[in-house]
């Protein structure tokens, strides 16, 4: 029998490389999606999947949108990638993000409660959460110090996961990811804006990258690489909780370095510090250990920063070029 998924946040980077991978697996996906005045299915297109989902109209702060959409899918499996994701945004969307990214995992958990109790649920949960970090390495065992609202969110979202696993035996699990990217990431994220520039420099479109704290560290991965591990979790026999990482970390100023080397130019030729783009509090550094996930779910990242660096600086110059 096929099994079919309900995936929130389909339109975005994520849910866009997870629907190809299920749609590949020959899963009937369903998308659930918030109508936006503009297009939002550009990452679909580019996959070459837009037709192949079936789209639910919802917002996940309308519980009763999120009952519909698991009523009509009747889904195996449940894949909560919907968030305002964006950190920066966080401190100026405090209550949005807290509704979006933390109070409405709970519809659908009761949404699956109540309807659905045998459909598997994977939530989004993030290396944000770590935030002032606590140990070196973070691995599920780390204690949490969120250092934005998106961050606070995030707990509680992964909690009230946690809590209705053990609460009522829901096969409900924590993917908690570190950053990861894609040439399909968001040009407000760092990766992005960096390759986009980039690509614009060396075409001679524009001349400075303006950016924020490029001493930060991330341990950042390819979105390809960690959308099997979010399936992984939702095969196995018990529900979990999993840290998504490469194990290495990097500053922005090093990932900068990559992207403008790749192009052969020099970063501090273009690259200047805004204090716009400071925030009111930051992730100074992020590392994970991804070692229980390699070991339970045999998963491990197959690109390294400087491929994933290279796919979407060249990614970026097709799109530039074709302007
Ligand atoms: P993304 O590209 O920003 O995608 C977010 C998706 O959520 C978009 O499809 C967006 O739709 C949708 N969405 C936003 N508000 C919604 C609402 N109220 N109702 C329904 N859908 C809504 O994020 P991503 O990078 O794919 O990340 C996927 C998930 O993983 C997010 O939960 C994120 O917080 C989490 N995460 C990401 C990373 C990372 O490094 N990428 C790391 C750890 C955890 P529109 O485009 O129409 O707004
Ligand atoms: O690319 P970023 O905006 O990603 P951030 O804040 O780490 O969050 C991403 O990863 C999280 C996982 O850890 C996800 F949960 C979250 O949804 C999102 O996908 O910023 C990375 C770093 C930060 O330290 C930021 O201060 O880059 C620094 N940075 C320096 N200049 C900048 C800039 N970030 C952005 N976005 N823009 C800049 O100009």
């Amino acid at each position: 029998m096929t099994k079919r998924a309900l995936i929130t946040g389909v339109t975005g980077q994520d849910g866009a490389y997870l629907a190809k991978f299920l749609l590949d697996k020959g899963y009937t996906v369903y998308g659930f999606v918030a109508r936006r005045s503009s297009d939002t299915r550009w990452r679909l297109r580019e996959l070459g999947i837009e037709n192949d989902i079936i789209y639910l109209d919802g917002d996940l702060a309308d519980a009763c949108s999120v009952q519909r959409a698991v009523i009509t899918s009747k889904p195996d499996e449940l894949y909560n990638l919907g968030a305002q994701s964006f950190v920066g945004s966080s401190w100026d969307q405090p209550v949005t993000t807290g509704i979006v990214d933390g109070i409405a995992v709970t519809h659908l958990l009761e949404a699956l409660r109540q309807f659905s109790p045998h459909t598997r649920f994977y939530q989004a949960s993030t290396s944000e959460m770590f935030g002032l970090i606590q140990a070196a390495h973070q691995d599920e065992n780390t204690p949490f110090y969120p250092r934005s609202p998106y961050g606070v969110a995030k707990v509680y979202g992964h909690w009230i996961t946690i809590n209705y696993r053990e609460s009522f035996a829901m096969h409900a699990s924590s993917g908690i990811l570190f950053n990861h990217e894609s040439p399909l990431r968001g040009i407000e994220f760092v990766t992005r804006k960096v390759t986009d520039a980039v690509a614009r420099i060396k075409l001679g479109k524009q001349q400075k990258l303006h950016l924020g704290n490029i001493d930060a560290k991330r341990d950042w991965g390819f979105a390809g690489d960690y959308v099997e591990a979010m399936w992984l979790m939702l095969q196995q026999e018990q529900a979990d909780d999993y840290v998504i990482a490469t194990g290495v970390t990097t500053t922005v100023r090093d990932m900068c370095k990559l992207a403008f080397e790749h192009v052969g130019l020099h970063h501090e030729d273009h690259v200047v510090v805004d204090p716009k783009f400071f925030r009111p509090a930051e992730v100074d550094i992020l590392l994970g250990n991804p070692a229980k996930a390699q070991r339970v779910l045999n998963w491990q990242p197959k690109t390294s920063l400087k491929e994933l660096i290279t796919m979407m600086v060249d990614a970026d110059l097709r799109r530039v070029t074709k302007e």
